[in-house]
């Protein structure tokens, strides 16, 4: 395969695919750009988790079983916070810690996200470019029976509890793509778009809603080709299919594929939901049927491998 790749990424089930990319495409060849419409204010912080998630993964820090945070982590810095009175309901390890005041350190001295990000994972030994959506703070906030919730209120202190009944993106209007993003949109080898299996309405949309990026990807003559974060009807882990079900949508690929309103080209889809290809294919979408469940590094390459020869074959 020939071009550059630009892939859209939120945390733990995006960041698996964004390592299997980096596995079998050398740095000039992909841009990943990650969802920061989940980064809040917090302790004096500015917590990236998706940023944080696809970077733990790449320099291979990531914890595997908690799906969050650093690998080997201790958590003494969160221990001595509760016994002052702190607020313990958003926890940061002492590892997690240090990366954090390493960039509050930078964003104070004026860099931007992109740029401080960029200092951190290369000092992390990554070489693949990792983009924030955009340096500019896009808030992701959901509507609930409890109100609106920012989105770490939503999902770790209230642990996706409440029901939802719509999202929005506050500051997603006045935001820029970063200029990596802006950079990879504008690319004349782009050879194609992947969204990994992130959740579309939580981790895809915020991405989708900055400025004249759903206009340039209509207008793009590459395939965006998404792989479905869904397996066997349900979502292997977060609020995927509640929050599918709470805004009234069945939970399923074609409601999914519905929701990017004619962005996708093509679909990949878990070999769980083969019976959904024929009605996809039907709504004029190419799918495709795979393992798309990565357990190990394998998984993540074979996919992303994959999804790379979906490209080779349009081309
Ligand atoms: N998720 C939790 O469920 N509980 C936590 O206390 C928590 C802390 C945390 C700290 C740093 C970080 O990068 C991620 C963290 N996450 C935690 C995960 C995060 O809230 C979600 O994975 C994403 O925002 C959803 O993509």
């Amino acid at each position: 395969m020939t071009g550059h790749i630009l892939a859209f990424s939120g945390g733990v089930g995006g960041a698996k695919l964004a390592a299997g990319l980096c596995a079998v495409l050398p740095p000039e060849q992909l841009t990943l750009v990650v969802n920061t419409g989940d980064d809040f204010e917090h302790l004096g912080l500015t917590i990236c988790p998706d940023l944080d998630s696809v970077t733990y993964a790449l320099a291979g820090l990531n914890d595997t079983v908690r799906g969050w945070g650093v690998a080997d982590e201790t958590w003494q810095a969160m221990a001595m916070l509760s016994q002052l009175g702190g607020p313990d309901w958003f926890n940061l390890g002492d590892r997690d810690l240090g990366l954090h005041l390493t960039r509050a350190m930078h964003l104070r001295a004026r860099e931007s996200l992109s740029q401080v990000t960029e200092r951190l994972t290369g000092q992390l030994g990554i070489a693949h470019r990792i983009a924030p959506m955009s340096d500019d703070p896009v808030r992701t906030q959901v509507e609930t029976d409890m109100g609106w919730l920012d989105f770490q209120h939503y999902f770790v202190r209230e642990q996706c509890r409440p029901q939802v009944r719509g999202v929005r993106f506050a500051g997603a209007d006045q935001a820029r793509p970063s200029p990596g993003f802006a950079e990879a949109l504008a690319r004349a080898d782009l050879a194609a778009v992947v969204v990994c299996p992130s959740n579309p309405w939580l981790s895809v949309d915020p991405i989708l809603a900055l400025p004249g990026v759903r206009d340039r990807l209509k207008t793009l003559c590459v395939p965006v080709i998404a792989v479905s974060p869904l397996v066997g009807g349900t979502a292997l882990k977060g609020p995927l299919a509640k929050l599918m079900a709470e805004l009234g949508k069945p939970v399923s690929n074609l409601a999914l594929a519905a929701h990017y309103d004619g962005l996708l080209d093509h679909l990949v889809i878990d070999q769980a939901d083969a019976a959904d290809a024929a009605l996809l294919r039907k709504s004029g979408l190419c799918a495709t049927i795979t393992q798309t469940v990565m357990r190990e590094a394998r998984d993540r390459e074979r996919l992303a491998s994959e999804i790379l020869a979906i490209v080779g074959g349009v081309d």
